[in-house]
């Protein structure tokens, strides 16, 4: 029988998307969560994109964190295929600085949904976080997890600024 899948699965339209994704992987290790990270493309993989939304469900995953640039169809076709929650993150592309993926992700027609982050590492960061909010519901110890990392970024924000330069 095939091994159960970790609670996220992150998956990114290619290798170039890799360096804004990381963000997510390391957000998720740093709240141990167990993740898997996969290169599904819409456009060069379809076949694997489909394979892989319409089992998610059933492998086991809960959350499906999407990054795509430029024409990013990816987050939107991953939820038209599956019925697990799916954040979407623009990644920012070479010409249009993610402006491209920002739009293709969050403009989602009525009935199926793409919860879309910020453009770039923010976004990243962020769609982790709400995955272990998502999570949290039904994860005390999480919870608590997600409620120390929160705690850690506010002490660490200084009350005075300093000359950097
Ligand atoms: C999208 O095209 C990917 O998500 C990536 O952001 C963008 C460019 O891909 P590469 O040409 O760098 O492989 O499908």
């Amino acid at each position: 029988m095939a091994e159960k899948a970790p609670p996220v699965a992150i998956i990114m339209g290619s290798q170039s998307d890799w360096d804004c994704m990381r963000h997510t992987a390391e957000t998720l290790d740093a709240l141990g969560i167990a993740h898997h990270a996969r290169i599904v493309s819409a456009h060069r993989t379809p076949d694997r994109l489909y394979r892989f939304a319409k089992g998610a469900k059933q492998a086991g995953y809960k959350v499906i964190i999407a990054g795509a640039g430029g024409a990013a169809h990816l987050p939107g076709m991953t939820a038209a295929l599956t019925p697990l929650p799916v954040f979407g993150v623009p990644v920012e592309s070479r010409v249009l600085k993610g402006v491209d993926s920002l739009h293709s992700i969050v403009q989602m027609p009525a009935g199926i949904p793409v919860g879309t982050l910020a453009i770039g590492k923010a976004g990243a960061v962020n769609a982790a976080l709400l995955a272990a909010a998502v999570l949290a519901l039904g994860d005390e110890a999480l919870a608590d997890r997600l409620d120390a990392w929160r705690a850690r970024q506010t002490e660490a924000v200084a009350d005075l600024p300093v000359d950097l330069a």
